[in-house]
């Protein structure tokens, strides 16, 4: 069974490349961001609190997020591409025990590698269709610090594994797809 991260900075495509991967190899998407945004419009308890977080440009806890994961593992028959988790690499280390509790290991995680002009570019683009109130020019700039100092250490814990498979995020959607379609294809063989 597949059990795929994929990983980038904010805006670097990771949501856009995933629902590629979700239809290609039938599996059960997880986004951390989605799972999140839709506690925010529902108005619950817990999305009352974090959408102060979340319009800050800061990470929500590692607590909520990973009540969140180990549910969602719990409950998945088909295998999982993990979306915007690990964002930390405490949440990745919790990731490896969860797996591993459910029989399971990591396959690969994708990076996606794209310049930081492009990443600000593309969020403000997104910004005037998708009404999300974190893709402002301030808050934009703080998920970049977030993702510098506390999620860029990740991509180093999976290669420290053996796990991590960089691409190139510029270019046409089709045809990053393809790439990483070849390389999850050329490792879970
Ligand atoms: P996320 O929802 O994960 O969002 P993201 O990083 O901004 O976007 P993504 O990389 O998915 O980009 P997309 O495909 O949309 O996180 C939002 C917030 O949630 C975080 O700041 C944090 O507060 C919280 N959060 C989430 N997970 C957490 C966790 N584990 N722990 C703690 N907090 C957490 O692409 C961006 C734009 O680029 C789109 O408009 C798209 O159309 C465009 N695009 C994509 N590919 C392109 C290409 N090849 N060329 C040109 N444009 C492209």
């Amino acid at each position: 069974m597949l059990n795929v991260v994929i990983f980038g900075a904010p805006g670097a495509g990771k949501g856009t490349q995933s629902d590629k991967l979700v239809e290609r190899f039938k599996l059960n998407h997880i986004s951390t961001g989605d799972l999140l945004r839709k506690e925010i419009a529902e108005q619950t308890e817990l999305g009352k609190r974090i959408k102060s977080i979340m319009d800050s440009g800061s990470l929500v806890s590692d607590d909520i997020v990973i009540e969140m994961i180990d549910k969602a593992i719990a409950n998945d028959t088909q295998g999982i591409l993990f979306d915007g988790f690990p964002r930390n690499v405490a949440q990745a280390e919790v990731l490896d025990k969860m797996l591993e509790k459910h029989g399971r290991k990591l396959t690969c995680m994708i990076q996606l590698d794209v310049p930081q002009e492009e990443l600000i570019r593309r969020m403000l683009e997104r910004a005037k269709i998708s009404g999300r109130s974190d893709d402002n020019e301030v808050t934009i700039k703080n998920r970049l610090k977030e993702y510098e100092s506390k999620t860029l250490p990740v991509a180093n814990y999976y290669a420290q594994q053996g796990k991590q498979i960089k691409i190139n995020g510029l270019g046409s959607v089709d045809a990053i797809a393809q790439n990483i379609i070849s390389e999850v294809e050329r490792v879970s063989k």
